[in-house]
C-alpha cells in the first residue's frame, strides 16, 4: 500500500458525493487523486456497483477514503456526513466536486491555493461551458443566479449552482445544522446564499464543465420538473430570509464589509 505523500494536506480535502454515477466515477476519482491528497468519496446509497468498485480502489490507496451510506439521503446530506467527519479529523476546508466527470480535476490545486490564501472566503467555480453544452442548462441557471444575486444584495456570487467549490468547513456546518434544508439538489445554491449571509465572501474562479453523452458514460440525476420545483421552493424560502435580513445586508453594503 503506498504511503501518504509528504504533501498530504491536513487542512484541505476533496470530497465527492456520489449517487449512481456509472463508470465515470472511477476516472473522476483517479483524476482527483492525481491532483490531491486526501480525497474522500461519500457513496450515497448507490445501487450500481460503484460502492464495491470504489472500496477496491481505496484498499490500494491510503489517500482515498470511501464512505458508504446505506440509503440515498441526497447530495447535501452526503456532503454534511463527510464534513462532520472531516471536522472531527481537524480539516478546515473542503473542495466539493461531482462524481460524474463533469468537473475539472486539474484545477483542484489552484482552487486549494486560492482558499489557503483567503481562508475565510469560499472559492466558487464559475462554469465555462463548451459550445455543445445543453442550452437548457446554460440558460436555466440564469434564473437561479438572478435570485441568488437579489437574496445576497449582489454579494458577488459568480454562479449559484456549480458544485466545484472550496468551503470553509466551520461556517458551512453551522449553516447546515441550523436548518433542515440543503440536503438534496438544493445544496449548492442554498449553501452559497446562506454562506454569504453568514459573512463568508465569495471568490470566483473560472472552471470548465464537460457534458458527456450517455454513450460516453454521461449520467445526470437532474429531473427537470422535480428539481425546478425544489429550486423554486428553495428560492421562496431564501427570499423570505432575505427580507428580514435586508437591514443587515444594507448595513454591510454601506460599511463596505
Ligand atoms: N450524494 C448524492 N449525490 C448526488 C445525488 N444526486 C446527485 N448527486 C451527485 O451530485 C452531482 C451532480 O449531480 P447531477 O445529476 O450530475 O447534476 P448536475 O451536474 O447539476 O446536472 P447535469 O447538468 O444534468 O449534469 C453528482 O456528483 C452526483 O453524484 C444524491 O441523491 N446524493
Ligand atoms: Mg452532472
Amino acid at each position: 500500500m503506498p504511503a501518504f505523500s509528504p504533501d498530504t494536506s491536513r487542512s484541505h480535502l476533496v470530497l465527492i458525493p456520489s449517487y449512481n454515477p456509472g463508470p465515470k466515477v472511477y476516472e473522476t476519482v483517479r483524476a482527483a487523486r492525481s491532483q490531491w491528497t486526501p480525497v474522500w468519496v461519500v457513496v450515497d446509497g448507490s445501487t450500481d456497483s460503484s460502492a464495491a468498485g470504489l472500496q477496491a480502489m481505496a484498499a490500494q490507496d491510503d489517500g482515498l477514503r470511501v464512505m458508504v451510506l446505506p440509503h440515498n439521503v441526497g447530495k447535501g446530506a452526503a456532503v454534511l456526513h463527510g464534513i462532520n467527519i472531516a471536522a472531527a479529523r481537524g480539516f478546515t476546508h473542503v473542495l466539493t466536486m461531482d462524481s460524474d466527470g463533469q468537473h475539472p480535476a486539474p484545477l483542484i490545486p489552484e482552487f486549494m491555493k486560492t482558499s489557503a490564501a483567503q481562508p475565510a472566503a469560499m472559492v466558487l467555480g464559475v462554469p465555462v461551458f463548451a459550445a455543445d453544452a445543453p442550452r437548457l442548462r446554460v440558460n436555466g441557471r440564469k434564473v437561479s443566479n438572478g435570485w441568488a444575486d437579489l437574496e445576497t444584495l449582489w454579494a458577488g456570487i459568480g454562479d449559484s449552482l456549480f458544485g466545484f467549490r472550496v468551503y470553509p468547513i466551520a461556517p458551512l456546518r453551522r449553516v447546515m445544522q441550523g436548518q433542515r434544508w440543503m440536503r438534496r439538489f438544493d445544496f449548492d445554491p442554498e449553501a452559497v446564499v446562506r454562506m454569504c449571509w453568514a459573512g463568508v465572501k465569495p471568490v470566483n474562479l473560472p472552471a470548465t464543465v464537460q457534458y458527456f453523452r450517455p454513450e460516453e458514460g454521461g449520467v445526470s440525476h437532474f429531473n427537470y420538473l422535480r428539481d425546478n420545483l425544489l429550486l423554486s421552493w428553495m428560492h421562496s424560502r431564501l427570499f423570505l430570509g432575505f427580507v428580514w435580513r435586508l437591514p443587515l445586508l444594507l448595513w454591510r453594503r454601506i460599511r463596505g464589509s
